[in-house]
């Protein structure tokens, strides 16, 4: 019986042995372990058969086990030791850096042309003592409609024009709400830009986008005159198109301001004799603006006896597009490198 045990467990050192220089590999290795000396491994299974033993042989049978172990786990770190090592030296040599080969150029993006047109805008304008304020994305319907006198019912608050979150949010169709939240703080006078990403539920086209960007400005002080606006917009529309640029204001109509009016500048191209680009007119249209109403001052907390003011607003991608003569608005979210290393 005892001798059968021996030679069993000397059949599992030579087994195991055999096993161990077959792997080739660290996890084949592990397997042979797990095989012999794991829980469910052959010579735990001698142990386990410990108990039809004759007590004063289980001594014995228990120092032959204790010795196979030691001798199959001595022939697996050796193995282990030299099978690291081998892939140690396989990666060292797989892996060399050659320090002399040039090295990789970092493609350096460029700027979009909104942010060069809106980096332009704030240039003009901080010179002339604005302060540059944004706000969020998701705005109440109160901050987008009613505080600017669009009240429930009017056509702009159209499910078909603007995307609403629930019944009270929206995504902010206009930036204005920045400017009414920032009346509301009540620090006068106030003379700000609030240009952002607006929103509205129009089909793409090439101009169109139901995701856009426009820059407001409102200013808010004693004494703001139609003339203060005139003379604010026209020279925002020298600097930016060139210092021969005529402007022009046609009566229009806006909710929040009163009287309003639509600002054409003569075009560019031709100097207002008329052409392709200015479809033979001489004019382009290029931003709304107005006298703020003066329901607008006193539902945002400014009392209209005492202060005026004018507010403006302009769409970026239309001044992008214009300066830059992109024809489509659709290159503009495009984002191919190719397209905005042009400008
Ligand atoms: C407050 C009061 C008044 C902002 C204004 C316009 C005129 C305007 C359009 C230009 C092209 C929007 O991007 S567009 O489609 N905007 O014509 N916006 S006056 O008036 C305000 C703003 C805030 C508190």
């Amino acid at each position: 019986m005892n001798n059968n045990i021996q030679e069993k467990v000397n059949s599992i050192i030579e087994d195991a042995v055999a096993k161990i220089k077959e792997s080739d590999k660290l996890d084949k290795l592990n397997d042979v372990k797990v095989a012999f000396l794991g829980k469910k491994g052959e010579l735990t299974a001698v142990l386990k058969g410990m108990k039809d033993v004759a007590p004063e042989d289980r001594p014995k049978v228990g120092q032959w086990v204790n010795e196979a172990r030691e001798t199959i786990e001595k022939h697996l770190e050796e193995t282990k030791a030299m099978l690291e090592k081998a892939k140690l030296e396989l990666q060292l040599k797989e892996e060399v850096i050659d320090v002399t080969l040039p090295a990789k150029k970092t493609e350096a993006g460029h700027s979009h042309p909104n942010t060069i047109a809106l980096e332009e805008v704030e240039r003009i304008f901080i010179g002339m003592g604005y302060e540059v304020v944004e706000g969020p994305e998701i705005e109440y319907d109160e901050y987008n409609f009613e505080k600017l006198n669009i009240p429930a019912n009017h056509p702009a608050k159209d499910e078909q024009d603007t995307f609403y979150i629930n019944k009270d949010i929206v995504l902010r169709t206009q930036t204005s709400p920045v400017q009414a939240r920032i009346m509301e703080q009540g620090n006068l006078p106030i003379r700000i830009l609030s240009p952002g990403r607006v929103f509205r539920s129009d089909e793409v086209d090439a101009t169109h986008s139901p995701s856009f960007h426009q820059i407001e400005g409102l200013v808010i002080d004693k004494n703001i005159t139609f003339s203060d606006l005139k003379g604010t917009l026209d020279v925002f529309a020298k600097e930016l198109f060139g210092e021969d640029t005529k402007t022009k204001f046609r009566p229009h109509h806006f909710p929040f301001t009163e009287p309003s009016a639509e600002m054409d500048v003569s075009c560019f191209k031709c100097g207002g004799s008329g052409c392709r680009f200015c479809k033979g007119s001489g004019w382009i249209e290029i931003l709304g603006c107005g006298m703020v109403h003066p329901h607008v001052l006193e539902m945002c907390g400014i009392d209209p006896d005492v202060y005026t003011g004018f507010a403006f607003g302009v769409g970026l991608e239309r001044i992008a597009l214009l300066k830059y003569e992109i024809d489509d608005m659709r290159l503009l979210y495009e984002n191919d490198i190719r397209f905005l290393k042009q400008f």
